[in-house]
């Protein structure tokens, strides 16, 4: 991961995202233990263990932590939002949808295993995401039924699964209105990030404002996200993303850049990020990483 410094009131946003990532993934190496049928749990864990920015679950700590709760409180749910992005990954490059090869920096999963597999893995990835957050140790039952619920309502019709129908239905149609495409991206990208902040708020025991006021921070970087991605599918190379490059301009897809132009697209995901940072101004220094992570979104460059 390359990351330009960011200071913010002594805070290394680049230290911070290195320690955070080595502490994620030796927990998601400990999260999936290979077992019989041998297959399945391989290629589950060829992509759950394939690098990536680790954003999600470095997301749902930082809210955890901001809020006064530990990252043993988070752990487990950091690590099946890591889980659902990443069947929603290996789901999304299959033949049947967006038709990849390439998915962080490796030959993606049905490639690997085949479709078959590939299948089976998303699958099992998913339903042990959601046994994985029930089976957290020392939160009440109540805080971990609430995660459970917004994840539910953000991975399926109501959210991921509902962007992604939108999306495949709008390719080809070259008169996408702003509305619709605001809808693809709230759902398909927006949703998860989402929940990966409010489920951090929850497991620490915020009270519902809080709740709310984080649930506005994440669409405002959910939505930067989805431009800045656009805008990099443009301008990065499939080295600098690990995955192909240019896809939506090969498939004539309807993006931020193209309706709105590149700099109009850095400007408006600039400003979604100020306003992020903004509304976490009531909590002082504790809102270092947050406020961090939400310029990383904008200037990442993969
Ligand atoms: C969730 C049940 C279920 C099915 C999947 C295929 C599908 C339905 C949805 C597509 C979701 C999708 C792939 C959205 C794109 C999100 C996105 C911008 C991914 C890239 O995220 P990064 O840049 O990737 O954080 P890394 O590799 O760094 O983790």
């Amino acid at each position: 991961m390359v990351v330009a410094d960011a200071h913010t009131q002594g805070f290394s946003l680049a230290q911070y995202l290195q320690e955070q990532k080595t502490i994620v993934e030796t927990a998601l190496d400990q999260s999936l233990v290979i077992t019989e049928p041998v297959t399945i749990y391989e290629a589950m864990r060829y992509s759950l263990l394939a690098g990536g920015k680790r954003l999600r679950p470095i997301l749902c700590l930082a809210a955890c932590e901001m809020l006064g709760g530990t990252a043993a409180m988070a752990m487990n749910t950091a690590c099946a939002l890591e889980m659902i992005h990443t069947m929603s990954l290996i789901h999304d490059d299959l033949p049947a949808m967006d038709n990849d090869d390439l998915r962080r920096g490796k030959p993606t999963n049905h490639k690997v295993y085949g479709e078959d597999i590939a299948i089976l893995a998303g699958d099992a990835l998913l339903s042990y995401a959601f046994e994985y957050v029930a089976r957290t140790p020392d939160v009440p039952a109540e805080r971990l039924l609430q995660v459970i619920v917004r994840l539910g309502q953000a991975v399926g019709a109501e959210g991921l699964v509902g962007g992604q129908v939108v999306d495949l239905e709008s390719e080809g149609k070259t008169d996408v209105a702003v509305e619709t495409l605001n809808f693809i991206h709230t759902h398909k990208t927006g949703a998860l990030l989402e929940v990966c902040v409010t489920a951090g708020a929850i497991l620490a025991g915020a009270k519902s404002e809080e709740v709310q006021l984080l649930s506005r921070y994440a669409q405002n970087i959910g939505l930067a996200f989805q431009i800045v991605d656009d805008i990099l599918d443009i301008t990065a190379t499939a080295e600098e993303l690990g995955k192909t490059a240019g896809k939506d301009l090969e498939a004539q897809k309807v993006t931020y850049p193209s309706l709105w132009g590149i700099e109009k697209s850095q400007a408006e995901a600039r400003k979604l990020v100020a306003e992020a940072i903004a509304s976490l101004e009531p909590y002082g220094e504790r809102a270092n990483p947050l406020k961090a992570l939400a310029e990383y979104i904008v200037n990442r460059k993969n």
